[in-house]
């Protein structure tokens, strides 16, 4: 059963993976025994990026590529397959928000979020997956997000762009599961990330910020998410016991999409 678990021999490219839930999900499958290659915009994060794999024992090497450019793309996966090889597991990370309400929400910034958190996994996979079709296979996993399933106030063009997530994972494993490709998603629920640190400051009194005690009464668990909680399911989609599962969003929400809520 082990064995069905290991990725050993396997080329993983995480994108936006210099720190964040990338980065967590990037080492668990190294701990499995892949072989990762990560991207972020700039040289600055991911030199960090490399200095913390190092620290963790993981010989990762980093790109500084926009995944919402898809000359940098392809350039990048040139590269990739140069210095280790084709990529048999892409996790399609990167991401942003924006958190404006919609009327007051610029055009601008509503096509930026959805060019980061759409359209990009659109290029990558992309670009990625020719290549996996002439090794006989590959995983691709696309972070995806409550707001998959879910709307709030402010997130209107984060839901969108994840909804649309959600749908072209399971147009990938449509399209590309005769190649044995297998394209999964992961939701998370809400993690501690630099991402949602606004979402989690402290008030000047002290006190949890209205949006965390929310959060925390949505959550069977009472708790938010660690990057930790993602490892596992990141290595089930990435490894031969997931052959059979293709165009599942799997939701690692302590079961928030399950329950009504505590009662105030
Ligand atoms: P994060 O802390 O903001 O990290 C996002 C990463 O993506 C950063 O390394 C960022 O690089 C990189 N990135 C952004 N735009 C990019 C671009 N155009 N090209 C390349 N890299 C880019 O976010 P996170 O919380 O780890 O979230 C990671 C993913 O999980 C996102 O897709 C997010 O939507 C999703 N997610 C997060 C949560 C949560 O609660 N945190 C829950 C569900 C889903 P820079 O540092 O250079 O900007
Ligand atoms: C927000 C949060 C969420 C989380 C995540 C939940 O503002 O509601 O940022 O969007 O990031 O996507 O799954």
């Amino acid at each position: 059963m082990n064995n069905q678990f290991s990725l050993q021999g396997k080329t993983a490219w995480v994108t936006g993976a210099s720190y964040g839930i990338g980065f967590a999900i990037a080492n668990a499958l190294a701990e499995a025994g892949a072989n990762i290659v990560f991207n972020d915009i700039g040289q600055t994060q991911v030199d960090k990026g490399l200095t913390a794999y190092k620290e963790n024992g993981v010989p990762a090497l980093g790109y500084v590529c926009d995944v919402t450019d898809e000359d940098a793309v392809k350039e990048t996966l040139a590269k990739i397959e140069r210095d280790v090889g084709v990529v048999d597991i892409l996790v399609n990370n990167a991401g942003i928000i924006k958190r404006v309400p919609m009327t007051e929400m610029s055009v601008e910034d509503f096509r930026k979020v959805v060019d980061v958190d759409l359209n990009a996994p659109f290029i990558v996979s992309k670009a990625v997956i020719p290549g996996m079709i002439k090794k006989g296979g590959g995983k691709i996993i696309n972070i995806c997000s409550m707001m998959s399933e879910l709307g709030r106030e402010t997130v209107s063009a984060y839901a969108a762009a994840k909804g649309g997530l959600k749908m072209l994972t399971r147009n990938i494993a449509s399209e590309y599961g005769a190649y044995n490709i297998q394209c999964n998603g992961i939701g998370p629920g809400y993690i501690e990330t630099p991402q949602t640190a606004p979402l989690r400051e402290r008030q000047s009194d002290g006190s949890r910020h209205p949006f965390d005690q929310f959060i925390i009464a949505k959550t069977p668990a009472a708790r938010w998410g660690t990057t930790d909680d993602l490892k596992g399911p990141a290595v089930f989609l990435a490894s031969a016991a997931s052959d059979f599962v293709n165009g599942h969003i799997l939701y690692v929400d302590g079961g928030i999409l399950a329950y009504i809520g505590k009662q105030p």
